[in-house]
């Protein structure tokens, strides 16, 4: 399809539907603040929120490489947080404060902290955070953690649900690129799946280089309680996307380059790639019995092809398989097939004889329907039906999962439902609960990867569009254009029984467990009102409370050239009282929330008076919640 037919129809469309339209209308004429607010249009019921009305489920979203993680209300689409994870935060102080580098950074490989430092860096600066996926428990949700991956630094991250705040961070070793990554679904998330997208030397040291038929690709378990890798496999191809079935039994991996080609010619060139399907029971044997090989500490199992052992089956599927979606209804595993036109459905019941049998890998098909131009992902309602997301057609396309495995059987009978027009080129999808066996067909975001005219001209970098779709009746309807920064891969939609997030934090919270050593070193009441500071040869430990509108210490006097450590505790215990400490001219800032403890380092190096304030508007007396910092010349 051609830009200007493509326009065309969205042109007609908005006419037709009115909501675009409308919105604009009522904008020109100064009426509301949002086109949400604004638009009169409520033809598909009730997304549009009163104000103080809250959402029904939360949204996850990914951010790509923006690095963060953000939280979205659905179906209003407001976004109601950003949770700074591989990036960094002026707002929060994360990659800043001594808490949160020592997440970012005690577990990074020795060869990583060798590279940054002959960079100048101690941590990454960056990530590429593609898909946010939470803890399950018995095939649903159960609101503990947030996993999510880091294709630009090959790292994996966990956000706890309690305080929207990334706890742990991982590198993954021998891997490169973690892109694909999926929480088990049973009995529990046990396992986060994870896959290293790019091949390369297993031994990365520069002995092999140009050989790629000595590259290979890995793929990762990591236990998500403990936040440690588990094992590896060594497989044929490269890794795109993964899931796992809800029996606890296999994990699914799409290779868009099963050829392991360096260039496109030859990463496009083969009709057929392939689904790694991982034996987990198989692997954890192979493991237990030894047969593997340590490096840098992980075991890693060799999965490749004509390996003759049971640790993994290729299924071949048509032509760089992308998206990789578990079927609620706990049977069916669907592989968008990208350059094919087709998605392929995987039935997990057919997958035992694979390995019990080495029946042929494509017995475990049952179904191939022909979708639409450039399936990528797929997502779920609880009525039998799938939802494919058309990158090349740009559209979104509803199918009968029965239909289509009796069409493969022979049946003359059309699989497709109905096909709804995004805008433009949607990459993934996702439903109201629908990557869990609670699956309820309420609604489908569409996360468009281009946004073009639908909004404002801000510039030649445009949003993203998040469309929301009402997929509550027999036809799909599109019912609200949600722009994003860069660049959201993925989301999950999740009912808001299943997430709990406390009000202020808990004292004995393990994240600033160093700190209340430090203090207990020091004679410092942590828990309590504190205005300490204690002098360690040229290290200066400043301990003080804040309590709106003020901090408990009004000054405090360092040498220049001392390193000093500001340790601040916010006593105030009421939801919502959140304060900062930021330290002017010294690019020093963070976040203190209610009940908690955080810390930031920095070297006095700039003589003279300093103020330090706080950056969160607190109080009415906000702008005096400020102190001095004497910062006495060297001698
Ligand atoms: S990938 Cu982005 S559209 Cu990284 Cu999940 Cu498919
Ligand atoms: Cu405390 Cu503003």
């Amino acid at each position: 399809m051609t830009e200007e037919i493509k326009k065309g129809l969205s042109m007609t469309r908005r006419g037709v539907l009115g909501t675009a339209a409308t919105g604009a209308v009522a904008a020109t004429a100064g009426v509301g603040s949002t086109m949400l607010g604004a638009s009169p249009a409520k033809a598909s019921g009730d997304y549009a929120l009163e104000p103080g009305e809250l959402d029904e489920y939360y949204g996850f979203w990914s951010s790509g490489q923006a690095g963060e993680m953000r939280v979205l209300g659905v179906p209003s689409m407001r976004e109601l947080m950003r949770v700074p994870v591989f990036n960094r935060c002026s707002a929060t102080g994360w990659g800043q404060t001594n808490e949160s580098k020592k997440i970012m950074t005690e577990n990074l490989l020795p060869e990583t902290k060798a590279m940054l430092a002959a960079n100048g860096k101690d941590n990454y600066d960056n990530g590429d955070l593609h898909h946010p996926h939470m803890s399950f428990t018995d095939g649903t949700y159960d609101g503990r953690f947030l996993f999510m991956n880091d294709k630009a630094n090959t790292r994996v991250a966990r956000v706890r649900c309690d305080i929207m705040k990334c706890d742990q961070m991982i590198e993954i070793p021998n891997a490169h690129d973690i892109h694909g990554l999926r929480p088990q679904k049973f009995p529990r998330t046990g396992y986060v799946f994870a896959n290293g997208e790019h091949e390369a030397p297993l031994v990365n040291d520069g002995k092999i280089l140009d050989d790629p038929s000595q590259y290979v690709n890995i793929f990762t378990a990591i236990d998500g309680d403990e936040m440690k890798v588990a094992w590896q496999v060594m497989v044929s191809g490269n890794l795109d996307n993964t899931d796992c079935d809800y029996q606890g039994k296999y994990a699914f991996s799409t290779s868009y380059n099963s050829e392991m080609g360096m260039n496109l010619a030859e990463m496009t060139e083969a009709e057929m790639d392939h689904v790694v399907v991982f034996n987990l029971k198989e692997i954890e044997a192979g493991i237990a019995a030894g047969d593997y090989q340590e490096l840098n500490g992980v075991k890693v199992i060799d999965g490749r092809k004509g390996q003759n052992k049971n640790y993994t089956r290729y299924i071949p599927i048509p032509n760089s398989p992308h998206g990789v979606n578990a079927a609620p209804d706990k049977k069916h595993i669907m592989i968008a097939g990208k350059l094919s036109p087709t998605v392929s459905v995987i039935s997990v019941e057919k997958v035992d004889a694979l390995f019990s049998d080495n029946a042929d890998e494509r017995s475990a098909i049952v179904a191939e329907p022909q979708l639409g131009l450039g399936p990528l992902h797929t997502a779920f309602d609880n009525k039998g039906n799938a939802y494919t997301t058309l990158f090349l057609d740009s559209q979104v396309v509803k199918w009968d999962i029965a239909k289509a495995i009796e069409a493969y059987a022979g049946a003359d009978v059309d699989p497709i439902l109905d096909k709804v027009d995004v805008q433009y080129q949607p990459g993934h999808n996702s439903t109201s609960m629908g990557e869990t066996a609670e699956a309820d067909g309420k609604w489908l975001i569409s996360m468009n990867k281009f946004s073009k005219d639908r909004f404002l001209n801000v510039g030649p970098l445009k949003p993203e569009n998040e469309q929301l779709i009402d997929i509550s009746g027999d036809k799909m309807k599109v019912v609200h254009d949600g722009p994003t920064f860069a660049e959201p891969h993925d989301s999950i939609i999740v009912h808001r029984s299943k997430v709990n997030p406390s009000e202020t934090y808990d004292r004995n919270d393990p994240i600033w467990a160093d700190a209340r050593a430090q203090a207990e070193a020091d004679g410092v009441d942590i828990d309590d009102y504190q205005d300490t500071v204690i002098r360690d040869g040229n290290k200066v430990r400043v301990w003080m409370s804040s309590q709106a509108p003020s901090f408990s210490l009004e000054q405090f006097t360092v040498k220049q050239g001392d390193e000093v450590t500001v340790y601040v505790t916010n006593l105030d215990d009421i939801d919502d009282l959140t304060h900062g400490f930021c330290m002017a001219n010294y690019g020093v800032a963070m976040e203190i929330g209610p009940q908690a403890t955080a810390s930031v380092t920095f070297v006095a190096e700039r003589p003279g008076v300093h103020w330090f304030y706080c950056q969160w508007f607190c109080h009415a007396l906000h702008m005096e919640m400020r102190g001095r910092m004497l910062v006495e010349p060297r001698a």
